[in-house]
């Protein structure tokens, strides 16, 4: 039984000091120690001793309960903190790596051409409205005294979704809808997508942006229809950018008047660039008409006001001389870059 004894605290020692993980070890000291394990097996043969030897016997089997014991415990804190050890490797953080980089983005062209002239308009005291895109002709033509038989609204020129809904060519339609909610004074500015039936080039698309503004009151003069889009102007392409106001026809404003800029190439001298002229077209303008007024219910006789529309992409071309137009709508990221 000795033998026995020492024999199996050998083995339970060995097979103890190399457990290779916590749940191993705990299946040793149940196979050893446990109330069915292999030491209790032993000690119950116990009584088939004589008195002499049972003490002895007794005493061997303590000190083998005691070291197996013992070396569990050992194994207990080798395998613990062999554990903190894996951990501390695995989850070690090398400050020195190179950080991930994170790109940002940046605002398109259009946007900060956009930006730049909302914030100016807010400067003045103008407001930001916005409208439906697809329209009646009515908010579109009718009551901006584009009769029936008006070019613009030909089907070659216009997307009809129905004899009487298109996709609005101009945010003036945005306007009525003000006039006929509010009443003067009225100062606030239309920016948005429009369409017209064009073929895409350079310098056109059947989609494109516009920013309309308008201003009613008492006592509006073509003076401050002057003096506001000389601000907007000089705002956008800086003091010395000289303007020129040129008749024109409008059927929604009298009199009416085209805005040219002074060409930023040549200084007005002629070239390529403004095709000889000096000039370049930048946007309309004029005072609203007096039926215009009327349609939406403010007194003409007692109100004027003023109202100009200018085509985004064209500013933005103008502001960071881009050469085509389809530039702005091809979303390639090597041109969009370089705004950023
Ligand atoms: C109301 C009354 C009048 C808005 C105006 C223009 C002249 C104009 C074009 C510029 C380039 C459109 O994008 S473009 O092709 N616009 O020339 N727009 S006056 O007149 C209004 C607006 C609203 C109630």
């Amino acid at each position: 039984m000795r033998d026995k004894l020492e024999a199996l605290k050998a083995s339970a020692m060995e097979l103890i000091s190399s457990a290779a993980d916590e749940r191993a070890l705990e299946d040793l000291r149940v196979r050893f120690l446990g109330r069915k394990g292999e030491l209790t097996a032993v000690l119950k043969d116990m009584g088939r001793l004589s008195a002499e030897e049972r003490p002895v016997i007794g005493q061997i089997a303590n000190d083998a309960r005691e070291s197996i014991s013992g070396a569990v415990k050992e194994a207990e804190r080798r395998l613990a903190a062999a554990a903190v050890e894996h951990r501390l490797k695995a989850e070690k953080i090398d400050v020195t790596l190179p950080g991930k980089t994170v790109t940002a983005g940046h605002r398109h062209p259009m946007t900060v051409v956009l930006d730049e002239v909302v914030e100016m308009f807010i400067g003045m005291g103008f407001s930001v409205a916005e409208g439906p895109e697809v329209e009646t002709t009515y908010y579109c033509f009718d009551a901006l005294n584009t009769g029936e038989h008006h070019p613009a609204r030909d089907r070659q020129d216009t997307f009809y979704l129905s004899d009487d809904v298109i996709l609005r060519t101009q945010t003036s339609s945005v306007q009525i809808r003000t006039m006929e909610r509010q009443k003067p004074p009225i100062r606030i500015i239309s920016p948005g997508r429009t369409y017209r039936k064009d073929e895409i080039d350079a310098t056109h698309s059947p989609v494109f942006h516009q920013i309309e503004g308008l201003v009613v009151d008492k006592g509006v003069t073509f003076a401050d229809l002057k003096g506001t889009l000389e601000a907007l102007i000089k705002g956008i392409y800086g003091e010395n950018a000289a303007v020129r106001f040129r008749p024109h026809h409008f059927p929604y404003t009298e009199p009416s008047a085209e805005v040219d800029l002074q060409c930023f190439k040549c200084g007005g001298s002629g070239c390529p660039l403004c095709k000889g002229q000096g000039w370049i077209e930048l946007l309309g303008s004029g005072m609203v008409h007096p039926k215009v007024l009327a349609i939406c219910g403010i007194d003409p006789e007692v109100y004027t006001g003023f109202a100009f529309g200018v085509g985004i992409e064209r500013l933005c071309l103008g502001r960071f001389s881009i050469p085509d137009m389809r530039l702005l709508f091809e979303n390639d990221m090597r041109f969009l870059r370089q705004f950023g």
